[in-house]
């Protein structure tokens, strides 16, 4: 993954420019998303132009009280390799990508194996808003505002059997919307993994929405993973298929930086990655690092999961 770079110490004006394209693109998709089927979301169709995101969410900090980041930052400084390496720039290679028609395949070891319309899971499972805080590997971290469901809802529905041990999560295959897709440096698709028991927790959310507003492509449209205690690599976007397995997945990382970080990358301020300290992060829109918290917070959430293990030798 990208080393640290200029751009992470003074976001905020690069997003700036990039204000007005944000909002035309969150119009538009306003206009096509079918909000009736989103209990939670607050439908407001930006009139004009004239509104940004914020004052739709339910809230304005996280349970530890540290503020949204921006709703400019969220959506304009990204991780998406299957766009371009280059985070301010996938928004906009990013803002043709089609997210529907759009079917999720939920398969592997279970007793009920599903292929879901967008539209059906929004409809069976109601939307809820969740502000998590997402750290990054590379150091940066942002509180974002996301809207979706629980994963164990669609697991449960699928009742995966006494073999499944492991969930394996993978993203959309499309090279001719997908540039970084010609990279030869990844083994695409995106491939990502949980235990059973984590996917399980409750915290981890699958995500449709991202400040009261259906997710733009960015984010990881139409469906993409949360899960707030490891570092943001594991919330996988734009998901089509999730299997049930009972080996170890081994994600896009794994493969392709294999001295960097394992299957459980939970947030650990005491493991530093090979070439930086993990101890601290950079809190988008602000000036001073901060101390990365164990499990990024969470730790009350999740530690449980990882009782007897040693997290200094599964990182
Ligand atoms: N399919 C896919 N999912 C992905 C990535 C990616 O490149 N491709 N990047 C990951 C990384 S490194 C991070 S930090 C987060 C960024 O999510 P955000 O852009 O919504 O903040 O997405 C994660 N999910
Ligand atoms: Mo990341």
């Amino acid at each position: 993954m990208d080393t640290i770079s200029a751009s992470d110490i003074t976001p905020e004006h690069l997003f700036r420019s990039r204000r007005e394209f944000v909002r035309n693109t969150s119009a538009l998709i306003l206009g096509s998303f079918a909000l009736a089927a989103c209990g939670s979301i607050a439908s407001q169709p930006a009139a004009g132009g004239a509104t940004v995101a914020p004052g739709q969410t339910k809230g304005t900090a996280d349970e530890l009280g540290d503020a949204l980041t921006s709703f400019d930052a969220v959506t304009g400084y990204n991780n998406y390799y299957e766009f371009t390496t280059t985070k301010e720039g996938v928004a906009e290679l990013a803002q043709n990508f089609k997210t529907t028609p759009w079917t999720l395949e939920v398969g592997g070891m279970v007793n009920k194996p599903q292929k879901i319309a967008i539209e059906d899971l929004l409809k069976r499972y109601p939307q809820e808003e969740r502000i998590y805080r997402h750290r990054c590997v590379e150091g940066w971290s942002m509180v974002i505002p996301w809207t979706g469901f629980a994963l164990n809802k669609l697991l449960k529905d699928a009742e995966p059997t006494a073999q499944a041990k492991y969930v394996r999560f993978e993203s959309v295959m499309r090279p001719s919307e997908m540039p970084g897709q010609s990279s030869p440096w990844y083994t695409w698709p995106y491939v990502e993994g949980l235990r059973l028991d984590e996917a399980m927790n409750d915290l981890a959310l699958l995500v449709t929405g991202v400040y009261g507003k259906p997710a733009l492509p960015q984010n990881g449209a139409p469906l993409r993973l949360a899960v707030p205690w490891k570092y943001g690599f594991k919330s996988i976007k734009a998901i089509v298929k999730i299997e049930l397995v009972d080996t170890q997945p081994t994600s896009l990382w794994m493969a392709a930086a294999p001295n960097e970080y394992g299957f459980y990358a939970n947030v650990n301020p005491d493991v530093p990655h090979p070439r930086w300290s993990q101890a601290t992060e950079r809190r988008i829109g602000e000036l001073s690092r901060r101390k990365t918290l164990p499990f990024n917070g969470y730790a009350e959430q999740v530690a449980k999961l990882y009782d007897g293990m040693d997290l200094r030798a599964n990182y």
